[in-house]
């Protein structure tokens, strides 16, 4: 096998954000710009050589190119084996259970997430470690370092491989094995959830489905395991082709994006139950006939009745969120006596609290949930567990959540996101935040007197790693919060998130429209941030 190596010279943008770097399709394409991302992940990696590591991505466009070039990549490296999904494809939780199953090295999963694709759109990459589960910050940090520095790459000349046939082949001194993307997310699937009791419910029709897999990764495992397996009728998923573009949408599963599903949730011919999921399969969003289910509260309802699931039934050793979460799955802890867990933003940080047994279910505000089944967070996960919960419970969606709250109160929660804004004055605007930020505490306005004030640290309680700067929270005595960051995940210019959230233990009041219920809140915001007085914006781009 001839090993070529190739000179090159660094690139000063590939730091990785939330997940991984991510691109637009035209960065990437740049010669030598993904060589330089891949070599850099493959130098940060001690005893690589006789390894095996897992590949595979979202499918959108550049997936099969890159993967391509990573197979080369992966041989000149000494890489033995790599374990990829048929046609290049694995959504996220299934790469992260591949694997664990397989037990390999790790694996590198490709997909800008809920990012549009195509050639003009994003595309991206990212490591995952041998529990499943996103590099940590130790591990990217010294792969930017190595970004910065690199001279050289070493790919090896052999053919293209044949992503399409399954099965293993030999290529120059690397074994290619071709497995099924679906098959061992759908079996373990069935091992966590009670698939007799989904069955019975879906197929006498008690419970109906509108799933929208976005032409995404999610449609070919959501009528595997929903229509084969559980006998949903195939027209209960929708756009459920994968695309390489996504057919033209933005693959992020909001009532925003997801306009299709929302508007049949939210008809007369509602079904019992819809959701959809994102472009690499790892988000979901949870409706119910006439309701949206936010992320936090999803998490919540999840954490509280994780017993009526067969995996969960003994019951869980803990919870975590990230910190603009909404506190609704504090409460549960609370209650059942669990402990709780406050993470920065980014599925890696609950990694090691999943591999320490601390907790058993984890969730986030950007549309995440999971559990310790993989160390992603996973959408179809979370579209059965609630089908298994409503099939259980015999109960619509919107009967269950407003029992939740009845029991535990409702943390009204929305986010407010300013998407593309120019970073000078997205820097502006955080600078202006931080210099208020020691003056606040104690100070009224209206009903609610600021408690604290402060920029969010957090230090991992299984190796005691310090992550900064995650994040500026103020935070009321009354329990309302507020929220700002800048998104990790975004490729045009930066995104300013608002998280909102206000605590109403009064169940006359939880019917509120969010948006009216958080207007105060949402006004002193802007007071405080100037988003719009700076930017010149009326509203936010995306409200969830
Ligand atoms: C990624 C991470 C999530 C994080 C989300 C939002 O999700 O895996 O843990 O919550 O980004 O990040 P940001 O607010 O920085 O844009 P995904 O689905 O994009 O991989």
């Amino acid at each position: 096998m001839q090993i070529d190596i190739i000179t090159t010279t660094p690139f000063d943008d590939q730091k990785p954000g939330t997940s991984g770097l991510r691109k637009k399709v035209t960065v990437f394409q740049q010669a030598n710009y993904l060589e330089n991302f891949v070599q850099s992940i493959f130098n940060s990696l001690d005893d690589l050589k006789g390894k095996t590591l897992v590949l595979g991505g979202d499918g959108r466009y550049y997936n099969r190119q890159a993967i391509q070039t990573i197979i080369k990549m992966a041989a000149a490296n000494d890489v033995a084996g790599l374990i990829i999904g048929q046609g290049g494809l694995f959504s996220t939780p299934a790469a992260s259970n591949i694997i664990r199953k397989y037990q390999a090295f790790g694996g590198i999963v490709l997909s800008a997430s809920h990012n549009p694709g195509g050639p003009d759109e994003d595309f991206g990459i990212k490591y995952n470690v041998s529990n499943g589960g996103p590099a940590p910050e130790k591990f990217t940090d010294a792969l930017f370092e190595n970004t910065k520095t690199i001279k050289e790459y070493k790919i090896a000349k052999i053919d293209d491989v044949d992503l399409d046939q399954i099965g293993e082949q030999q290529t120059g001194n690397i074994k290619i094995n071709i497995v099924d993307s679906v098959a061992d997310y759908a079996e373990l699937m069935a091992q966590i959830f009670d698939f007799d009791l989904l069955k019975s419910c879906i197929g006498s029709g008690y419970i109906s489905l509108c799933f929208d897999a976005m032409h995404a990764i999610t449609g070919p495992y959501a009528k595997h395991i929903l229509v084969d397996v559980l006998g949903a009728s195939p027209d209960s998923i929708i756009n459920a082709e994968p695309k390489e573009d996504f057919g033209g949408g933005h693959p992020d599963p909001n009532m925003a994006h997801a306009k299709e599903l929302t508007e049949i949730m939210f008809s007369d011919q509602a079904p019992t139950f819809g959701a959809a999921s994102d472009g690499d399969g790892d988000r979901n969003m949870v409706m119910g006939a006439g309701i949206f289910v936010t992320p936090s509260d999803s998490l919540a309802i999840i954490a509280a009745n994780a017993k009526s699931i067969p995996a969960y039934s003994k019951g869980i050793s803990g919870v975590a969120r990230s910190m603009p979460t909404s506190q609704a799955v504090d409460r549960v802890a609370a209650k059942q006596n669990l402990a709780c867990f406050e993470t920065p933003t980014g599925w890696k940080y609950f990694g090691n609290l999943l591999d320490a047994g601390k907790i058993t279910i984890c969730g986030e505000e950007s549309f995440g949930t999971g559990s310790d089944h993989v160390r992603e967070k996973d959408g179809l996960w979370a579209v059965l567990f609630w089908l298994n919960l409503v099939a259980r419970r015999r109960q619509p969606v919107a009967e269950i959540v407003q029992e939740h709250w009845r029991q535990y109160g409702r943390d009204i929660y929305c986010r407010h996101d300013y998407e593309a804004v120019d970073a000078k004055i997205a820097n502006e605007i955080f600078d202006h935040l931080k210099q208020q930020l020691s003056g606040l505490a104690g100070q009224s306005f209206g009903e609610n007197t600021v408690d604290y004030a402060d920029i969010f640290s957090y230090t991992d309680p299984v190796d005691q790693s310090v992550s900064h700067n995650q994040g500026i929270r103020i935070g009321f005595t009354n329990g309302s919060r507020m929220v700002f960051r800048l998104s990790g995940t975004g490729t045009v210019g930066a995104t300013l998130r608002i998280y909102l959230e206000k605590f109403e233990a009064d169940a006359d009041k939880h019917d509120q429209d969010a948006q009216e219920a958080l207007a105060e809140l949402i006004e002193l915001a802007e007071q405080f941030c100037q988003v719009k007085q700076r930017t010149g914006r009326t509203a936010p781009d995306v409200i969830t």
